[in-house]
């Protein structure tokens, strides 16, 4: 199996605009059309590091434009003023588009050391925010008709814990929606697990979710330190293909692939002997903020091939490609 990574890498950088000045990554991505649609997580300064939304489209899927010169999504729109919206995942089920995605009430303020994750430090805000509980970061979903306009529909995860990587299903599975989750709490005798991991759970109406299960947790060196899922499942005739990322102890972050039971998802029917991406490219490995970070948030088919879309040491977006057989035939152990 071979991963090719784009040889115009990184494809999208900072720039042009205030708000996306200091870095772009995490990007959620949608074929429509035959046109790529890409939502970057775009920070304007350090300090603080409040992020927004952004929405670029693009014939090929390499070379991208901006459809708005404005944020599409931003933290206000969550009565957070001083927010930071992360790391969005589209998907489009029955007509509408559905966009998970984090948020921090009130953004952290971040200087980098030059030797590794930059010195973190909260900001002061005016009276009322910046409580420890709006450092923590929470997930929801936003809903568009029309890729461009979105609107809050729920939160997906309850106040006071730490819990991103919440990533929707394209469609609905025995008449439900359903999520996976990454709540970094749920970790002790009680959960099965000793580091944070991946959860599922399933909803009819986005309101009420059914208790969360248990999905995957670490099993090799490469993810000791937690995991979380990265792209929405992409539906293959072996089952949902589904990445995930891993973190170690040094904090590098590779990527690994999974395959789902199409009807029962929280059924892992097949797990890669190992991770299919680490950092390696000089982008990849160096940036602005997080070094030896890659992160995929998108994923798109398009004639056989699996578009992946990741940020780099949290500063720009490239993209690498597999054919979708290749994969499969990797994680099922064929490859
Ligand atoms: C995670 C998230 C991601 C980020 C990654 C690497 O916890 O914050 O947005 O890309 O860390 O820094």
């Amino acid at each position: 199996m071979k991963i090719t990574r784009c040889n115009e890498n990184p494809i999208i950088t900072p720039g042009k605009y205030d708000w996306r000045k200091a870095a772009v990554f995490n990007p959620a991505v949608i074929i429509e059309n035959n046109r790529f649609y890409l939502y970057e997580r775009a920070g304007g300064s350090l300090n603080p590091f409040k992020c927004v939304i952004g929405l670029l489209e693009s014939d090929d899927g390499i070379h991208f434009t901006h459809v708005i010169e404005a944020p599409v999504i931003a933290p206000e729109m969550f009565s957070f003023p001083y927010g930071s919206v992360q790391d969005p995942r589209i998907v489009k089920i029955e007509g509408l588009y559905y966009l998970t995605y984090a948020i921090r009430p009130c953004s952290m303020s971040y200087s980098p050391t030059g030797v590794g994750i930059p010195d973190s430090y909260k900001p002061s805000y005016p009276d009322g925010w910046g409580t420890a509980e709006h450092y923590l970061t929470r997930s929801g979903i936003a809903v568009s008709e029309d890729l461009a306009h979105f609107e809050h529909l729920c939160y997906t995860t309850p106040l006071g814990i730490n819990d991103r990587d919440n990533i929707l299903f394209p469609e609905k599975i025995h008449g439900r929606f359903v999520l996976l989750r990454r709540p970094e709490e749920f970790i002790g005798q009680a959960y099965n697990t000793d580091v944070p991991a991946m959860w599922i759970t399933y909803s009819d109406n986005f309101l009420d979710w059914s208790e969360p299960k248990l999905l995957i947790k670490p099993e090799a060196e490469w993810e000791c330190k937690k995991v979380g899922g990265c792209t929405p499942p992409i539906k293959t005739d072996m089952g949902w293909l589904v990445l995930y990322h891993g973190v170690d102890r040094n904090n590098i972050y590779r990527v690994g692939a999974m395959l789902l039971d199409l009807e029962y998802p929280e059924t892992v029917i097949a797990r890669g002997h190992t991770f299919i991406m680490e950092p390696e490219a000089y982008y990849e490995r160096f940036g602005l903020f997080i070094p030896n970070v890659v992160f995929p948030t998108g994923a798109a088919v398009k004639d056989g091939l699996l578009y992946i879309y990741y940020g780099c040491a949290d500063t720009a977006i490239s993209l690498a490609t597999v054919p979708v057989t290749e994969l499969l035939d990797f994680v099922l152990g064929k490859g």
